[in-house]
């Protein structure tokens, strides 16, 4: 993407989901580096989770999510965000906050997207099994074939990225007129990411990530059906990459008579469809990958 974007100073915005973690945010606030905002997003926990964050970080927005899931709690941070740059943040203890730093610098030094990932060279992870961590590898070798990306940690929810794409993502708003479930409301939402990165061709820099055990609390993953929830993500987001990719290509007009290409009117026209073309080609799938190129 050819933006202007402030690479000197940018503000950074941490995004939180929190749905019960009151424990763990008691060990996860006092270690966050000074940002220019902490947006908190609570999904109706029934701890204290919102008390400890308003006592633990008084400056930081805390907002309520309309629908249930995380994919929507992001969705309602990243509305909520103010800042140039986002960074997505689980409050279990799993994210090194240490880390920010070098996602804010892959940014600054020209990815769209900063994408954390345990399997490159200086990742790993204190809190995935054997045996999740050879599903992760063949999920992540079937996915990539799939959406012909080069990613090494499809599903790692650690990842920054520039506000200004978020248009270009195509996601849910955070709240609706029914607030009646939607896709990517839920755990989907950090395969979906990746999906859509991949199809609107934006730049992808892979940041080493050390996963942390989740300090308190049980872990919501089962290897089997949460292998099963991504390989559903790919399929339906590679169904929804190509509807939005024809409804695109039926929006644009018939094209102008080329005999008066040259009259001022038709040269707007011209240059008009040649936009609209642009549109069309930034929703198709990606040829290649650029990340980990
Ligand atoms: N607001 C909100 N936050 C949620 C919801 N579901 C999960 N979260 C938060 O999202 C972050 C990640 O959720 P986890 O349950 O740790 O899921 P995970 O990281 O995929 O899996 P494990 O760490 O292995 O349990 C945590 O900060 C959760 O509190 C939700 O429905 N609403
Ligand atoms: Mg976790």
């Amino acid at each position: 993407m050819s933006h202007t974007r402030n690479t000197i100073n940018p503000r950074v915005t941490i995004v939180i989901p929190v749905l019960n973690e009151a424990r763990n945010l008691e060990l996860v606030i006092p270690e966050l580096p000074p940002v220019h905002e902490i947006v908190v997003v609570d999904g109706n926990s029934t701890d204290d989770t919102v008390q400890t964050a308003r006592r633990l970080a008084p400056e930081a927005t805390i907002v309520t999510q309309a629908r249930k899931g995380k994919g929507n709690a992001l969705v309602t941070g990243f509305e909520a965000a103010t800042g140039d740059i986002i960074v997505m943040f689980d409050a279990d203890y799993s994210a090194d906050p240490a880390e920010i730093a070098a996602f804010v610098e892959a940014l600054k030094n020209g990815a769209d997207f900063a994408k954390g990932s345990r399997n490159a060279p200086g990742g790993g992870s204190e809190d995935i099994t054997i045996i999740r961590g050879l599903g992760n590898r063949g999920l992540n070798v079937l996915s990539n074939m799939l959406i012909r990306s080069k990613y090494t940690d499809l599903c790692y929810g650690y990842n920054a990225f520039w506000a200004d794409i978020l248009p270009a993502l195509h996601l849910p708003a955070a709240t609706t007129a029914t607030n009646e479930p939607v896709w990517g409301d839920g755990f989907e939402i950090e395969t979906l990411l990746t999906c859509r990165v991949a199809a609107a061709d934006l730049k992808v820099t892979e940041v080493p990530s050390v996963e942390r055990q989740r300090a308190h609390g049980v872990s919501n993953l089962n290897a089997v059906s949460d292998g099963l929830r991504v390989l559903r993500t790919i399929v339906v987001e590679k169904a929804n990459e190509k509807a939005r990719a024809s409804q695109a290509r039926e929006e644009l007009p018939a094209a102008p008579a080329p005999a008066f290409e040259s009259s001022p009117r038709h040269a707007d026209e011209a240059e008009r469809r040649r936009r609209l073309r642009g549109t069309v080609r930034r929703v198709r799938p990606a040829r290649e990958h650029s990340s980990a190129r």
